[in-house]
């Protein structure tokens, strides 16, 4: 029987744990972190020959701050390579929810997104529509309302199809312009070149450092090669900060919220009822 790992991300109360429960059902084990508070929740939900070995990641708004539960979700994610990662997103705060999306988006990996709470978005008028959303972002689209177990069985056939790459999960790149976009070239070859965390996707690697994540900088300087990378990171991110008169970091969170009210703007429908009593 083979097993398949799964990681649920999402914000805090978008439904992880919820639609975890639906998943795994009493097949659970709650533990620690290793070395910390945090508490790691696992279980396994069984589909057809399939076990899905399921992991609740710690609930976060984003991959660039230094919480304790950023970076054991990150680490999860990068170093025990789940199989797919099941983001959700609430869907009635759709917008905000987004913005871990597209920075999971940016690992590069299979992804699938559990669009959760669609009956809140409802009530609110708020329509989106999940192929539009899915075309946008690149990868699967399934609706759920977790606490009444809707979607959960397309949710779990959906993972099983793109862990097997019955179906197909490309996340898109999200284009922060030309300069950036070249500059994340150039890094990313000095990464390869260099032979530089080569067990990390490059293009991630390469916007962390040009975002200055400490993290990612002290886990470069243990390199050999640290410093002629370090030394050209520096000069680009100088270069495009005279260019600009904002930090790459700046630009970069710019871009990704550029992006996000893009796909919000094509892909969800608000309902003239509700436009009028929101006002
Ligand atoms: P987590 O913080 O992401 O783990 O979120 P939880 O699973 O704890 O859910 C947060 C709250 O939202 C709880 O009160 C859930 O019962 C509720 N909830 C979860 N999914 C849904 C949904 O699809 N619809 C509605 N209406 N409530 C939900
Ligand atoms: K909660
Ligand atoms: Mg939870």
């Amino acid at each position: 029987m083979s097993e398949i790992v799964i990681a649920l991300a999402g914000n805090p109360n978008s439904g992880k744990t919820t639609i975890f429960n639906q998943l795994t059902g009493a097949h659970q084990k709650v533990g620690n972190w290793p070395g910390v508070t945090v508490e790691k929740k696992e279980g396994e939900a069984r589909f057809r020959d399939f076990t899905l070995k399921v992991v609740d990641l710690p609930g976060i708004y984003s991959f660039s701050a230094y919480s304790l539960e950023e970076v054991i979700a990150r680490n999860f994610i990068l170093e025990e390579s789940p199989r797919v990662i099941v983001n959700v997103v609430d869907a009635s705060n759709l917008e905000r929810n987004l913005y871990l999306t597209v920075q999971l988006l940016e690992f590069g990996k299979p992804m699938v997104v559990a669009l959760n709470m669609i009956d809140v978005a409802k009530s609110r008028g708020l329509y989106v529509d999940v192929e539009v959303l899915s075309r946008l972002l690149g990868v699967p689209v399934v609706p759920t309302v977790g606490t009444k177990r809707l979607g959960i069985e397309e949710l779990v056939e959906t993972v099983v199809q793109v862990a097997l790459g019955k179906k197909k999960s490309q996340p898109v790149n999200v284009y922060y312009g030309r300069e950036i976009e070249e500059a994340l070239r150039e890094i990313s070859e000095k990464l390869s070149s260099l032979g530089i965390l080569q067990d990390y996707p490059s293009r991630w690697v390469a916007l962390k450092l040009l975002e200055g994540d400490r993290e990612i900088l002290n886990k470069v300087k243990e390199e050999p090669a640290a410093e002629e990378l370090l030394l050209r990171v520096k000069e680009i991110s100088e270069s495009l900060t005279r260019l600009f008169d904002e930090t790459p970091e700046a630009l970069i969170v710019e871009a990704r919220y550029g992006f996000i009210s893009g796909a919000v703007r094509e892909a969800v429908r608000v309902s003239a009822i509700s436009r009028k009593t929101l006002s």
